[in-house]
């Protein structure tokens, strides 16, 4: 059985298409996924954006030892399609954050970008994910965009782009299928973390998720079509939500 991408019925750009299917494939070749619940009327919706239609689709799975992996896809009018993608990693182990955004429209995608994040209290991805990332081809992009304020959650491996070309789509998108198989990968020998140990990963999630909420473009767009009060909800139980902090055991 393969998985059907959000919104099968509406026409995206074509990298986030395909984007959206190999994360779907990469994540359903190499994790024994299971359903993850959202809450019940977020799982698809649509709202008006200064007249224009905004259709949101959810694909929520839990696979160990991933909390929540989340992939979602978005249309504004004709104009504006949307890929947002995190994986979440269960705090008992100390894995870094999968994060991947693509936005464009009228046949251009103006942002991509994609990073394994740490979240350690040493900010640094852990030797083996180095070795295995610094072992992939290097890439190169005319267009590199700067990173705002908060970004400062992003390793050095972070790519922000703006592809000029397809062969550049291309390219981010190998990019992007590289990033999730060793992810998937290097998960698979994740050791549970002491009590202490997941107390620092509660609070590198945390950061991590408050300055990823701090993104006015995401923001004002949730708010333009759905109000102040619902994009707060949104943003903090379906893009970027986290369990309650774990007490400490000692
Ligand atoms: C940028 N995100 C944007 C932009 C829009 C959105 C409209 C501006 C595009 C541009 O500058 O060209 C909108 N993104 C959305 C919406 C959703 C979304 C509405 O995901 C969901 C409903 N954002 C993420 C994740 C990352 C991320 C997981 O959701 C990275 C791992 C990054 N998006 C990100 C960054 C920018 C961006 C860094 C640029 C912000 C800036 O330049 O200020």
């Amino acid at each position: 059985m393969t998985l059907s991408r959000p919104l099968p019925d509406v026409q995206l750009h074509p990298l986030i298409d395909q984007l959206a299917t190999s994360i779907l494939t990469i994540w359903q070749q190499s994790l024994p996924l299971v359903d993850y619940a959202l809450p019940a009327d977020l799982g698809y919706v649509e709202g008006r954006l200064e007249g224009e239609r905004l259709q949101i689709e959810n694909r929520c799975h839990a696979a160990t030892p991933f909390r929540k992996l989340h992939l979602e896809l978005a249309q504004v009018g004709q104009n504006v399609d949307i890929l947002h993608c995190v994986m979440f990693p269960d705090l008992a182990y100390g894995l870094p954050m999968f994060g991947c955004d693509l936005v464009g429209g009228r046949g251009q995608i103006s942002a991509a970008i994609a990073d394994l994040s740490p979240i350690n209290p040493e900010g640094v991805l852990a030797q083996s994910y180095r070795q295995a990332l610094d072992a992939l081809p290097p890439t190169t992009f005319s267009q590199q965009r700067e990173l705002p304020a908060w970004g400062d959650i992003f390793s050095p491996y972070c790519l922000f782009i703006r592809p000029a070309n397809s062969a550049e789509e291309q390219q981010f998108l190998t990019w992007v299928r590289s990033l999730l198989q060793i992810h998937c990968q290097q998960a698979q020998n994740a050791q549970p973390l002491s009590s202490e140990q997941q107390h620092h990963n509660w609070q590198g999630q945390d950061r991590y998720c408050r300055q990823q909420r701090s993104n006015d473009k995401t923001r004002r767009v949730l708010e333009k079509a759905f109000g102040s009060d619902w994009a707060e909800r949104y943003m903090t139980t379906v893009l970027f939500d986290l369990p309650a902090e774990p007490l400490m055991t000692v």
